[in-house]
């Protein structure tokens, strides 16, 4: 495919970086990454092969060596032996360190994945997409060599977490033929994600679309591999499938945290209203607001140190102060108007719709607590 707009021989500033992860693929490399550099005149980005190779005993390392005789931007790192997760964390670092990306792929060494969607990928994220799915259960994809026991393992394990993590949206969540802007996977807390195939893929997804990836799938065809031997194990499946309710967990822990939180700020609320007026004697129109400011004081001090201690945000500590103050003021009108509403229009026994206008309320000081207040900006690999 051409992608028009594009002169060769221009000098290219920016850098795509393809992430190639090999296990004893002596044989594919030496087919496929020839076939990559072929498309370099069809972008204007400079394609660079990086392999992450784990030290493959079939000799990969040397068929690459010979191979970048030929092509100076390819290049590789080596390492143990630790799982397809922990190769593409090696990766990305790497790249990071030393090739500059605005954009990185990830691909399968095999030759299953089908290298002239590169410059069409390429294209796709100057449309404002961060995220390139190559998929294979989007209408249009398919997977023809798949017997049909590991086309229902397939089929099943997506299903799952689509509908379990909450993004049905996306057609194929594990997908090892992806293309992200280096920005958003520089944001990614990586540290923490499986080191198997299936479930690194998905729960990276998860990390992308929690920094906010725009993305879009694009249909492929998935053949077997006809060179070298598969690496997935019944192990990699059930890692995959614990990893679903893992990340189903991380989903919802920080707003379980939050309002864990938020419950103590009642009693912090209700116990020093208590003090001011029965003990201190002070009048209940002065107690009030100084237990309400009480409970959003100690409310921020442990989203701050518990809740959300483990994100990397833009924003200063006076700065998130006054963001959850404002947020607390949105959050109390609105669970107000809730309670009114219900009270009024629904008929609904008051002490009922004082709960359901505080769950409203909790969820929205979370949502804009979690986007604005404490939103990520980058989290070391
Ligand atoms: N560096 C590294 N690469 C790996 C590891 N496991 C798998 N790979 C590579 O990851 C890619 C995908 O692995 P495959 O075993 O083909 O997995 P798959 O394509 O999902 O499964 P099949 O369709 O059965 O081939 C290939 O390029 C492998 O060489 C690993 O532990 N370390
Ligand atoms: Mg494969």
């Amino acid at each position: 495919m051409i992608i028009s707009g594009y002169s060769p021989g221009a000098q290219k500033l920016r850098n795509a970086v393809i992430v190639l992860p090999t296990y004893n693929e002596a044989d594919n490399v030496a087919n496929l990454i020839p076939r990559i550099f072929a498309l370099q005149n069809l972008t204007e980005f400079c394609i660079k092969v990086l392999v992450v190779d784990d030290n493959s005993p079939d000799g990969t390392q040397a068929v690459v060596e010979k191979l970048k005789l030929e092509h100076e931007e390819l290049h590789i790192t080596t390492g143990p032996k630790r799982g397809l997760g922990e190769a593409y964390k090696r990766g990305f670092a790497y790249a990071f360190e030393y090739l500059d990306p605005e954009l990185l792929f990830e691909m399968d060494a095999d030759c299953q994945h089908d290298p002239s969607f590169i410059p069409l990928f390429i294209h796709l994220t100057e449309f404002g997409f961060s995220l390139i799915i190559g998929s294979r259960f989007a209408p249009g994809g398919d997977t023809p060599d798949f017997s049909a026991w590991r086309k229902f393992i397939s089929i099943s394990g997506n299903w799952m977490i689509r509908f379990f993590g909450g993004i049905s949206r996306i057609q194929d969540c594990t997908s090892g033929y992806r293309c992200m802007k280096a920005d958003i996977v520089r944001k990614c807390d990586l540290s923490g994600l499986s080191t198997r195939g299936y479930s690194f893929q998905s729960s990276l997804l998860f990390e992308l679309l929690r920094n906010n990836a725009r993305v879009i799938e694009v249909p492929i065809i998935f053949y077997d591999r006809k060179r070298g031997m598969s690496k997935l194990s019944f192990a990699d499946q059930i890692e995959f499938l614990i990893n679903i309710a893992r990340i189903r967990f991380k989903q919802s822990k920080e707003f379980i945290k939050f309002a864990i939180v938020g419950l103590s700020g009642v009693i912090v609320n209700v116990g020093l209203y208590y003090a001011l007026t029965r003990f201190a004697r002070i009048n209940e129109a002065y107690a009030q607001p100084v237990a309400v400011e009480a409970s959003i004081i100690t409310n921020f001090m442990f989203n701050q140190a518990w809740t959300f201690r483990r994100r990397n945000t833009a924003n200063g500590t006076a700065g998130k102060f006054l963001q959850f103050h404002v947020i607390a003021g949105l959050a109390g009108v609105l669970n107000y108007g809730v309670f009114l509403f219900l009270l009024r229009y629904t008929g609904m026994f008051d002490l009922v719709a004082n709960l359901c206008a505080i769950a409203c309320g909790v969820i929205i000081n979370y949502s804009l607590n979690s986007r604005w207040t404490w939103k990520t900006i980058s989290q070391k690999i």
